[in-house]
């Protein structure tokens, strides 16, 4: 069931064991575990390796540094083993360009150009799409969207064509992974709501059903 799933679990946790027990549970009902902050720097970068062996990692990195250090922070992902890597756009077209060439086309680069919480609307959102432009001629595979911002969702898909977008926001921020899907999301990330649930197998299924309702 992996290569159709379309849900990615956030494992937001500083207990690294525990994030590898919760992947190994739930791993027939996800496509990648997502990692962030929190897990790399109490684990160190060889907690991407360990959960490579369960399910590709995308790093969630929100790297925004000037290209040598977007370009070192990559690399070092890259020999990790991650599947993807997570940029921010607004540090310009050469930082993220360093991001997608240092990713030599063996890891998809996913760029920020909306947020899902409501400090997005402060800065970042009249700058959206200029966003989107520099980091389509940057060369990135995809986007990350508001899963629980609907319309944004379906405004990047007009903009991104057919980059893949990455929906966030979904559960715990109020978001609904069906209906981020039917706003035109290819992918669903779910943190606390699946690692904070009592059975996080059974809170996995049910997001799925959401998103397969929207699919089948
Ligand atoms: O706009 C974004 N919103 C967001 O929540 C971009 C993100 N990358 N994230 C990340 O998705 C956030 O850092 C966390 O790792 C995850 C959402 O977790 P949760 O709200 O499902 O627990």
């Amino acid at each position: 069931m992996r290569s159709e799933n379309r849900l990615i679990v956030a494992l937001d946790l500083y207990d690294g064991q525990r994030a590898i027990d919760i992947a190994g549970e739930i791993r027939e009902e996800i496509f990648a575990i997502k990692v962030n902050w929190p897990i790399v720097m109490a684990n160190g970068s060889g907690i991407i390796k360990e959960l490579s062996r369960i399910a590709p990692v995308l790093c969630d990195f929100k790297i925004a540094d000037i290209p040598n250090t977007n370009r070192l922070i990559t690399k070092k992902a890259r020999e990790e083993g991650s599947w993807g890597i997570i940029s921010h756009a607004f540090t310009g077209s050469d930082s993220l360009g360093a991001v997608v060439q240092e990713s030599n086309g063996k890891m998809k680069v996913f760029s920020v150009v909306t947020m899902s919480h409501p400090g997005y609307r402060e800065f970042m959102e009249p700058l959206s799409e200029k966003m989107i432009d520099a980091s389509m001629r940057s060369g990135v595979d995809g986007f990350i969207v508001p899963g629980n911002n609907y319309s944004t969702i379906e405004r990047v898909k007009k903009s991104a064509g057919k980059l893949l977008l990455v929906a966030t926001g979904i559960g715990a921020q109020g978001g609904n992974a069906g209906l981020a899907i039917r706003a035109g999301a290819d992918y669903i990330i779910v943190g606390r709501s699946i690692y904070e649930a009592e059975n996080p197998m059974a809170a996995a299924r049910a997001i799925n059903q959401e998103i397969f309702s929207e699919i089948a």
